[in-house]
């Protein structure tokens, strides 16, 4: 067994399913295709794109490159393989990557950095705006000239920025990181999930936010609710790198334009286009972060997510993650809330996250919030949590 992958199961990672169909907001992964999407997917045109052969792939790689404005792109089977053939196309064996300490990259990429990259990372504190430091980030680039170092070799950024309550990162933010790193030499990596969600946040045109960087991983099988895949994008040379990066990883798909054809119809313009709606999901997690905000044993996650204590602060949700604290044990509170037809997860330590999504309306939330006030009251008594610190009082903020 390869040494990156050790590990005993747990004994239940599955989530046991309540007999209703539950609001899922576990994730925004969850979400099913549209039927404009499964039209296009039952209709798509396919051929080996090993062979560079799948009509509907290149044609969603050729969109992709010109909705981010770059030269090329490259069709991924997600998120994790876009960031990790990007970074095979960016570092050498030995290079290290500055990445922020909390970022999916550094912790929910199974180390791909260090098992397949060889690569080491030096890792940064955001903060609570998901932001680096400038000083912190000037100060991480290795010396070159000394030989005990490893040589830095790329920077990479999260948008949005999943830790800090998946706010997005500025055009502004996101040019200044990258002239930093340009001055040393050194290109910058976005890791764009949900890249989309930070587009329709700020409203600028993707190419703007896309602009500064020398990459950018995007997710369709999220808020734009396609089935599978990501798409890498970046200049020519770049991707053919990272062509043969995916090759190597094993992700040369063949007639995978299936796949392709649904993000075709999520990057279009028009009625069964997926980016202008995600406004909703930001304006219900709004909607459920005020909900919420207003119930006894709900608080402050704490740390960047929010780092003033007290109650959840309804403006910390501008995009579609609501992340919050009970004064109850987590897991006896979520296993509450699924018996009551909702499911969210766990985010972090003693923190909950909840994501709205296509699928997810307005009367979701309302039903939300009182399966959230019904889940406190079942596990007021019986839960060991019940004597832990009050939510949001400093002493239960994350650090
Ligand atoms: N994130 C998933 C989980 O892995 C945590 C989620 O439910 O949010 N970058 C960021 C910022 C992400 O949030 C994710 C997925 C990825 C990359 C990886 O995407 P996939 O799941 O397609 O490999």
């Amino acid at each position: 067994m390869a040494a990156g992958c050790r590990g005993a199961p747990p004994a239940e990672w599955r989530y046991p399913r309540p007999a209703m169909p539950p609001i899922d907001l576990r994730s925004d992964t969850v979400t099913l295709p549209t039927p404009a999407m499964r039209a296009a997917i039952a209709a798509a045109e396919v051929g080996d794109d090993v062979y560079g052969d799948d009509p509907t792939i290149n044609a969603l790689e050729a969109r992709a490159a010109a909705l981010l404005g770059k030269e090329a792109a490259l069709f991924v089977a997600s998120g994790t393989m876009g960031n990790l053939v990007a970074q095979l196309a960016h570092l050498a064996r030995g290079q290290e990557a500055i990445a922020s300490r909390d970022s999916h990259l550094v912790v929910h990429e199974a180390s791909g950095h260090a098992v397949v990259v060889g690569a080491s990372v030096c890792m940064l504190r955001d903060r609570p705006d998901g932001t680096f430091d400038l000083d912190e980030l000037r100060a991480a680039f290795r010396d070159p000239g000394d030989p005990h170092q490893p040589v830095t070799g790329l920077v990479a950024i999260e948008n949005t920025h999943s830790q800090s309550m998946a706010r997005p990162l500025s055009v502004e933010y996101t040019r200044t990181v990258a002239d930093i790193a340009h001055e040393h030499g050194v290109p910058l990596h976005v890791d764009g999930a949900r890249f989309f969600n930070a587009v329709v946040a700020l409203g600028v045109r993707p190419a703007e936010l896309a602009g500064p960087a020398d990459s950018v991983t995007f997710c369709l099988s999220k808020g734009l609710a396609c089935p599978v895949g990501s798409v890498v994008v970046g200049s020519r040379d770049f991707i053919w790198r990272a062509r043969r990066a995916r090759k190597l990883v094993g992700g040369g798909m063949r007639q995978a334009g299936f796949l392709a054809a649904a993000g075709l119809v999520a990057l279009s313009d028009g009625p069964d286009g997926m980016i202008p709606r995600l406004a909703e999901d930001h304006r219900n997690a709004r909607l459920l972060a005020e909900g919420l905000a207003g119930l006894d044993g709900i608080g402050s996650p704490g740390g960047i997510t929010q780092p003033t204590p007290g109650p959840l602060d309804p403006d910390r949700a501008v995009t579609n993650f609501v992340v919050f604290r009970v004064d109850r044990e987590p897991a006896a509170f979520l296993d509450a809330l699924r018996d009551r037809g909702v499911l969210m997860g766990p985010f972090g330590r003693d923190t909950i996250r909840a994501v709205t999504h296509f699928g997810i309306r307005a009367a979701d939330i309302a039903a939300t919030v009182a399966a959230v006030r019904d889940a406190l009251a079942d596990t007021a008594e019986a839960s060991p949590g019940a004597a832990r610190p009050a939510v949001g009082a400093a002493s239960g903020a994350l650090a």
